[in-house]
């Protein structure tokens, strides 16, 4: 269910549009996936369960009750359902039960009358069945919002059996004692459940992370645009997927195209990536200068080391263009690139390209360590991307890439066009599509929570958008079981067996023992 909850941890401000820039679609397959793997987690720590020992006062009447082993435990099947006329899940535990063993102590005191008894008891409750139903809107900051709509349960008997001390006496009412601690027991259970998906796992959702920061100076946006959708199919969540400029948050002038539907519900999860989130970052990259790079020999292989040099035996700019090896022996040239309009990704069924407009300015750094300039240059990029799915991140490689250039102006007389195509197509060959490369290879970050590990992924280029669809394997590890203790779904079951530390429960303790 922590899959589910943080699946709602997906890509959003205000919301202007409803259009999402990013989609996240959990199927039923996935939500069974889920309860299976929240079933095997409950069973597990339901093994490993231990309720500390419980002491109370009433009036003249004071007890213990301390040792208190659990002798057994029948785990609930479980299964989770969608419900979308409460726009929500609703989760069934059925035929959950606890048996404990523990020791008693009590004490009497009023006036000069002073009793003091103890013993053990057994104890069990079996048959216990619950239907919680909960549903999901959507906050003031665009995170997703949760509220119990519907609990019901019901308790299939109680078991308790006094031994020592006063026992004797506690067994004659035994019936009274068992009907009182059902009577007692049964509303409390929906009451703690119905409290624990108010209060805790709204809280959880209210402070659920909803921007990432991307290379310290980006923030990716994924605040909820609409309440999480629930359809008999699937729940999907809508977000913004928008990237802003950290320093300064501005809202792109632009918004996402709408998604068509899809009837693909084979798939776990689907996530749709629109061409909005990689444009808002370009966006915001281009006008807050971020887009400016520049090349020098420092940015070489050590196979192309030379390439910037203007006096070399074979292959470099000082041979391929002579009049700058000649105005500037044994220099370096480099390339300063910024761009010059917000540039766009197009993405298209077959391809996924980036069009980046860049002004190139020419400079040289002469043995006397002195700058010189040479040219200015329009080079108009097209690079096409080969989207990959890597260890759950979305990542590219850059697989062709083809330019126009123009030549601004020039202090080294004319430049022969197809002799600074061959320059620059070397430069983006050796120094710039290599080092996008190694960026590009880092990948983001998809909504998806940890723990979990895709299968039977498949990536799909369309109009407009990216769409994933995958299998989730939760990967079994030691520390994972720190994403199910977070989980608010795995609380009422365990709530059941420790309910005992609150002091409602202690209450029926006291009566059993009055
Ligand atoms: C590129 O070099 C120029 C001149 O040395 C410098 O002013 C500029 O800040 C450099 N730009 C980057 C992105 O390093
Ligand atoms: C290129 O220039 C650098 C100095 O800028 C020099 O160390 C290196 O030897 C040169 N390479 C060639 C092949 O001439
Ligand atoms: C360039 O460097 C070489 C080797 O250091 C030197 O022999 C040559 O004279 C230099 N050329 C000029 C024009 O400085
Ligand atoms: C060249 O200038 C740079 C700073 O512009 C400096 O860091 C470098 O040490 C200088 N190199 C030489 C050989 O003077
Ligand atoms: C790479 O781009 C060039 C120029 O646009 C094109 O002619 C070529 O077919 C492309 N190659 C591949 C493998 O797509
Ligand atoms: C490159 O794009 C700019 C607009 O960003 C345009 O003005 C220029 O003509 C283009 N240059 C070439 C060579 O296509
Ligand atoms: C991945 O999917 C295949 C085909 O459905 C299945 O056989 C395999 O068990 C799955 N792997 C894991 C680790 O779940
Ligand atoms: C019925 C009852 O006693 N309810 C109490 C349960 O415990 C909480 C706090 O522990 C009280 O606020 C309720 O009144």
């Amino acid at each position: 269910m922590n899959i589910i909850i943080l699946l709602l941890l997906a890509f959003t401000k205000q919301c202007i549009s409803t259009n999402p820039g990013v989609k996240v679609r959990l199927t039923k397959n996935g939500l069974e996936y889920a309860n299976k793997v929240a079933h095997a987690e409950i069973v597990k720590q339901l093994q490993s369960l231990s309720i500390p020992d419980q002491s109370g006062q009433d009036g003249h009447i004071e007890y213990t009750l301390n040792n208190i082993r659990v002798k057994g435990v029948t785990p609930p099947a479980s299964s989770i359902s969608l419900v979308p006329g409460e726009n929500g899940i609703s989760w069934a535990l059925s035929n959950f039960g606890i048996s404990i063993s523990a020791d008693w102590r009590v004490k009497y005191e009023e006036g000069i009358i002073h009793i003091s008894t103890s013993g053990s008891v057994d104890a069990s409750v079996s048959g216990i069945n619950l239907v919680e139903t909960a549903s999901f809107g959507i906050d003031k900051t665009g995170r997703p919002s949760i509220a119990s709509s519907g609990c019901s349960d019901s308790i299939g008997g109680v078991d308790v059996d006094f031994h020592g001390g006063a026992s004797f006496i506690i067994n004659l009412f035994r019936g009274t004692v068992e009907r009182k601690i059902r009577d007692l027991l049964q509303p409390e259970i929906c009451e703690e459940v119905t409290q624990i998906i108010n209060n805790d796992a709204e809280k959880s959702l209210a402070t659920l992370q909803v921007t990432v920061e991307l290379a310290k100076l980006f923030l990716a946006d994924y605040r909820l645009v609409a309440p999480p959708a629930i359809t008999a199919d699937f729940i999907e969540i809508l977000d913004k997927g928008e990237v802003f400029w950290e320093a300064a948050v501005k809202e792109a002038p632009f918004s996402p195209q709408p998604l068509p539907a899809c009837s693909d519900y084979s798939r776990m999860v689907y996530i749709w990536v629109t061409n909005y989130t990689p444009n808002t970052f370009l966006y915001q990259a281009h006008t807050n200068g971020y887009l400016k790079y520049n090349v020098t020999k420092k940015d070489l292989p050590d196979d192309d080391a030379s390439y910037l040099n203007t006096t070399c035996k074979l292959k470099c700019i000082g041979t391929i263009i002579p009049q700058i090896g000649q105005k500037y022996p044994n220099s370096s040239v480099e390339l300063h690139l910024r761009s010059t309009s917000i540039p766009k990704a197009v993405i298209t069924s077959k391809t996924l390209t980036v069009e980046l407009d860049t002004l190139v300015n020419m400079w040289v750094k002469t043995p006397n360590n002195a700058s010189a300039y040479l040219a200015t240059l329009n080079v108009n990029v097209s690079l096409t991307v080969e989207p990959k799915i890597m260890e759950e991140k979305l990542n590219g490689v850059i697989t062709n890439h083809s330019f126009k250039l123009s030549v601004v102006k020039s202090d080294v007389g004319k430049l022969h066009p197809s002799l600074l195509n061959l320059v620059i197509d070397g430069i983006l060959t050796v120094a710039v599509i290599p080092n996008l490369n190694v960026i590009a290879a880092k990948g983001v970050e998809l909504p998806m929570i940890g723990g979990v590990q895709f299968n039977n992924t498949f990536l799909l280029l369309q109009e407009g958008y990216l769409l994933i669809g995958t299998d989730l394997q939760y990967k079994v590890e030691k520390n994972n079981a720190l994403y199910f203790k977070e989980c608010v779904y795995i609380k009422p079951i365990l709530s059941f067996s420790v309910a005992w530390k609150n002091d409602n429960y202690s209450n029926i303790l006291q009566d059993s023992f009055v």
